[in-house]
């Protein structure tokens, strides 16, 4: 999707625009930085010209998302339209898909099920209130929130019949696995009533850790789900298995509404307290607070202000007003970064020089990182509230993956060195302003969970820049065992509060660093594959062969280096704190988990590019269409000090990519 430097002259003139942290369909979703607030966001980028005949879907779920305002329901903060891109900047997330956390954790407990369950009832019970039906309720459509809050996203495939939820609909949408039997059968259908079946679905898997109706073959699949019987496994409390059986009823009219989900006996165990549903931030309110500080900002009157607020635009007021509500709702002084006198002329993106092809590249490629202006603000950088502050908190494939980068690519990118990452970090520490503390201070609970990225300054930046320009010169290509190309062993340089009872997740959230252990043990990872083939609790042994053909692999690779790629690897990989996109090995070194890993991805067809210890991993369809994308990181934890490897979904199917990469870790026996 490479995109004209004019094209993104408004998203960049109010946002700092990070990496990608995922694509799908049309869409790629961006980090991204509010640069008058300072808050994080994802940026959702469209291609017009792209999205062909699914521009109308766009629009329902821009309409959708405006009208909707929910505490478990994903913000819409501004819409950007250019002549060939749509931008739709949207409340950020870095808990990342429901989906991931499930298979982290292999599947939830019903405690844990039932905090979800209930705010997904929330989430839906207020959505058809305000008639509309979602139809594509599935994991992956629900973000965790830096409160461990789940909300609601996609509405892309939502409708709002006119006459209410009560007529009937007739477009067959949504993912196979989780669409009711009425839908599947192409019969007109409820929208209400087939969002409780898909719930019925969701709630399956996140007790269970699969779906209840699965198959590759989407004519066999269908006819399990027009069959409607599933098999309960044996850990399903009787209540669990009641309420599942009410909700995937084949007859939707006997299925349980969500009306009676709010209060029944299995979601109101203990709690003792029907679900909340109502909004606690209805559309009209308008916050007294918040219009004083835009007020003071934008200096104009709070009449006016109000007024300007109260048009709902979707623009640059709308978001710093939402946003800035946030801040309030989070306990965050209500403040905005002062303009223009401190560094709104030096600091903005548009005003820094990024005008150069270099510094704004979008591409194809998913490495490609635009990092706001921080390169560009030598003078002002220790001023800069929100420019020296690396708060975003999941930068794991920008800066340091991209300073090991080897692969051929048409784009120019920037590097730096450890070193220069270890400096520039002392400098910003050195020079961080009270607000950035305030900043820092408020996104505790984050550090422990995600990765901080290396802060940039402009000048190691800058110096980088070229040195990497010169490494993308002369990649080196070899081509793996399918004849594709890849590349091989190369790296270069271094290496809203919800009041439902969430301050106990938060701190479970936390705690999942020693979940994990138990999680992605190897014994656990092959009981989870056997699990989500045969359904049984799976005790598959290992066995000392497996070792033995991996040494040799190991062998193998090692004696393919060359000197280059050896001083590649000796810098190492990244040191991670323990999250839950992270498997556990039982390993020591590095290198080995990675050769053992390198080795395996051929076997089962997975075409790669390495850059350093980060495995860009693709799978491609019958037509030459790349139908599966994601990450492999190996990187050293500190505590246990194992080697762990992260895994990022960045296309494709969820339950496909886990079976997937199930495999490939299972089978590299790590
Ligand atoms: C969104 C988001 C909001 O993401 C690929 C698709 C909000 C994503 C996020 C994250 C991880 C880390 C940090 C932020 C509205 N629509 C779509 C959205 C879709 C992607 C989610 C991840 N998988 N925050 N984040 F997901």
């Amino acid at each position: 999707m490479p995109v004209e430097r004019t094209e993104h002259h408004e998203l960049f003139k109010y946002y700092e625009v990070y990496e990608t942290i995922g694509s799908g369909g049309f869409a790629k979703v961006k980090l991204g930085r509010h640069i008058l607030t300072g808050e994080n966001v994802a940026i959702k980028i469209m291609n017009k010209k792209d999205l062909g005949d699914d521009l109308p879907r766009v629009k329902v779920e821009i309409e959708a998302m405006k009208n909707l305002s929910h505490q478990h329901v994903c913000r819409l903060y501004q819409v950007i339209e250019t002549s060939t891109q749509i931008f739709m900047v949207l409340e950020y997330c870095p808990g990342g898909e429901l989906f991931d956390y499930i298979i982290a954790k292999d599947r939830l407990s019903e405690e844990e099920t039932r905090v979800f369950f209930r705010q997904i009832v929330s989430a839906m019970a207020y959505v058809h209130s305000q008639g509309y039906a979602h139809r594509d309720l599935k994991p992956e459509n629900l973000l965790i929130d830096e409160d461990h809050n789940l909300k609601l996203i996609d509405f892309g495939l939502c409708a709002k019949p006119k006459g209410g939820l009560g007529f009937e609909l007739k477009t067959c949408c949504g993912s196979p696995a989780y669409a009711a039997p009425e839908l599947i059968q192409g019969k007109a259908y409820i929208g209400s009533e087939a969002d409780v079946w898909s719930m019925g679905v969701l709630l399956f898997a996140l007790l269970c850790g699969y779906l209840p109706f699965d198959d590759d073959n989407c004519m066999v699949l269908y006819r399990k789900i027009t069959r409607g019987t599933y098999e309960n496994p044996r850990w399903l409390s009787p209540g669990s298995v009641l309420l599942l059986n009410q909700m995937m009823q084949m007859d939707p009219k006997r299925r349980l509404s969500v009306r009676h989900l709010l209060d029944h006996p299995w979601v109101m165990k203990d709690y003792n307290s029907p679900v909340a549903w109502h909004s606690r931030q209805p559309l009209g309110h308008i916050d007294e607070d918040c219009i004083t500080e835009m007020a003071v900002n934008m200096k104009r009157s709070r009449a006016s202000t109000t007024a300007l607020v109260k048009e709902w635009r979707y623009d640059q007021t709308t978001a710093t007003y939402l946003l800035l509500l946030s801040k309030k709702q989070r306990g965050k002084p209500v403040r905005l970064r002062l303009e223009p006198a401190v560094c709104e002329d030096s600091c903005s993106p548009l005003h820094q020089g990024l005008q150069t092809r270099e510094a704004l590249h979008f591409s194809e490629d998913e490495d490609a990182v635009i990092v706001g202006s921080l390169e560009f603000c030598s003078d002002y950088i220790d001023d800069c509230p929100w420019v020296s502050v690396a708060n975003n908190k999941d930068m794991r494939l920008a800066s340091p993956s991209v300073e090991k980068k080897c692969v051929y690519s048409p784009t120019p990118e920037r590097g730096r060195t450890t070193a220069q990452h270890r400096q520039e970090r002392r400098d910003r520490d050195h020079g961080q302003t009270s607000e950035n503390k305030e900043n820092i201070a408020v996104q505790e609970t984050d550090v422990e969970i995600f990765a901080l990225p290396p802060p940039r300054t402009p000048a190691s930046s800058k110096k980088n820049a070229r040195a990497n320009k010169k490494v993308l010169t002369t990649p080196n290509q070899n081509a793996n065992v399918n004849g594709t190309k890849t590349n091989a062993v190369t790296p270069k340089g271094g290496g809203s509060a919800s009041k439902e009872p969430d301050k106990k997740r938060a701190a479970e959230f936390k705690e999942l660093a020693n979940v994990e252990i138990l999680a992605f043990s190897p014994e656990r990872r092959s009981r989870s594959l056997d699990m989500a083939v045969t359904g049984d609790s799976g005790k598959k042994k290992r066995g000392g062969k497996v070792f033995g053909s991996l040494e040799r692999g190991l062998d193998k690779m090692i004696t393919m280096l060359t000197p280059g790629k050896k001083r590649a690897l000796r810098d190492g990989p990244r040191k991670i704190k323990v999250q839950y996109n992270v498997t556990l090995t039982s390993q020591t070194n590095p290198d080995q988990v990675l050769n053992q890993i390198l080795s395996i991805l051929p076997e089962k067809n997975v075409d790669f590019t390495q850059k350093g210890y980060t495995l860009k991993c693709r799978t491609w369809g019958d037509f030459g269409k790349v139908t599966m994308a994601f990450e492999l990181e190996v990187c050293l934890l500190q505590r246990p000090e194992v080697v762990g490897i992260r895994r990022q979904r960045l296309k494709g199917d969820a339950w496909v990519y886990k079976h997937l990469v199930e495999d490939i870790l299972s089978t590299s026996s790590i």
